[in-house]
């Protein structure tokens, strides 16, 4: 039977590597074990992260506002045109439209949620499921950003009720920088020519500057992602694309990758990467500055952090090897980080 002859050759297998085998699994359990207490582990992990590609000053207090718990978000149907096509990479930005659904708790009459040096071109909240006799449009009183608390702040003019739901739409833009947080764009050489792709890296709080959201991790909720790129390039994220069309923007073609929902997650697991070079070699791209990073789904490590010569690496380089698997494989696995309240 061809399924038994594969198990005993994959037992061979094991055999031959069972002391390798043992020795990953032993560090992946080690690293489970001790990233266990998850709300120390999440603390430590993001003061790491937080130490690396960013100088914020706003840090302290990023780490002590909370929002409020009245809104709970379900759903964010998430469209970002990132557009790394211009002929200058200071100029790169992106658009982006994002629907969130969200249920009230508790009856409120402000909407606040994270957003950071985005600009906000437009904002709409409706009903979601309403009596016939109900208005769905919500009037917007007014609007704030805070730079100190990092959040978008809707106040409206009548109080959202408790148990119903609702859709926030809001459009925004934002610049995309090479500093290797939120959405960054990175570059590498071929055929003596300069490639730019973008990737993301939204652990520990950087969903924010990417989209408007509830960017605490015990909001979690399901994300449905479209990404727009040009022709020759190539977006992959969290989730299996579904379908591809193609829009026409100010007479530009742009290819619109439908990804499938999620499951329940945190905004900081949501990953994409739009690039020209072959996906099964995006394991190995340069630039990304993490040895690697845990996101559901879809795994992205460094060249340097996963490549041995087996003649020539020491003990020490196969234990660093193992470690950033093991590292980013335990995140996968225990990764649910939570930062105390039930969202
Ligand atoms: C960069 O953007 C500015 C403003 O949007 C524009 O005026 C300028 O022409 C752009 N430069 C390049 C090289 O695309
Ligand atoms: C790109 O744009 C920046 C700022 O707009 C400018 O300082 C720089 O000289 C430009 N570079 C090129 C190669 O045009
Ligand atoms: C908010 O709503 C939740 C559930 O809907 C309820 O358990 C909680 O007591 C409410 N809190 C306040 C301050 O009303
Ligand atoms: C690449 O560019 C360099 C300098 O611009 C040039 O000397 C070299 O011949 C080019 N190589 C190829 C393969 O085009
Ligand atoms: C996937 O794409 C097909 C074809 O466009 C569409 O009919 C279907 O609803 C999509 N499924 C999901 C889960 O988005
Ligand atoms: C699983 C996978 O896609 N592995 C690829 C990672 O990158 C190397 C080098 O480009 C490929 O040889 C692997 O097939």
């Amino acid at each position: 039977m061809p399924a038994r002859s594969g198990w005993r050759n994959c037992k061979n297998k094991i055999g031959k590597y069972k002391k390798k085998i043992t020795a990953v699994v032993s560090a992946i359990l080690i690293a489970v074990a001790v990233f266990f207490p998850l709300k120390h582990f999440n603390e430590e992990y993001m003061k790491q992260a937080l130490n690396v590609g960013t100088t914020s000053s706003a840090i302290a207090s990023q780490l002590i506002y909370r929002l409020p718990t009245a809104l709970r978000p379900l759903h964010y149907d998430l469209e970002l045109i990132p557009d790394i096509y211009q002929a200058n990479s200071s100029n790169f930005s992106f658009q982006g439209t994002v629907k969130i659904e969200f249920v009230c708790r508790n009856q409120t009459s402000d909407v606040i949620l994270h957003a950071v040096d985005l600009t906000i071109v437009e904002l709409d909240v409706q009903l979601r499921s309403w009596d016939p006799q109900d208005d769905p449009n919500i009037l917007i009183k007014s609007f704030q950003i805070s730079k100190e608390r990092e959040t978008l702040e809707l106040h409206l003019l009548r109080p959202l009720q408790e148990k119903y739901r609702y859709l926030l739409t809001v459009t925004f833009r934002g610049q995309i920088t090479d500093l290797f947080r939120s959405m960054y764009f990175s570059s590498y050489q071929e055929n003596n020519q300069t490639k730019y792709f973008v990737s993301t890296i939204f652990v520990p709080n950087h969903a924010r500057l990417a989209f408007p959201c509830f960017d605490e991790p015990a909001f979690k909720a399901r994300f449905t992602l479209t990404i727009l790129r040009k022709e020759n390039f190539i977006s992959i994220s969290n989730m299996p694309r579904n379908d591809t069309h193609e829009r026409i923007i100010d007479g530009d073609v742009w290819f619109v990758d439908h990804f499938l929902t999620t499951p329940l997650m945190s905004t900081y697991l949501l990953t994409f990467t739009v690039c020209q070079f072959n996906y099964k070699e995006v394991n190995s791209s340069r630039g990304y500055k993490y040895a690697g990073m845990e996101h559901w789904g879809l795994v992205s490590y460094s060249e340097n952090s996963m490549l041995l010569s087996e003649e020539m690496a020491s003990i020490n380089d196969k234990e660093a090897v193992t470690r950033v698997i093991a590292h980013e494989t335990a995140h996968m696995v225990v990764g649910t980080a939570d930062y105390g309240h039930g969202g």
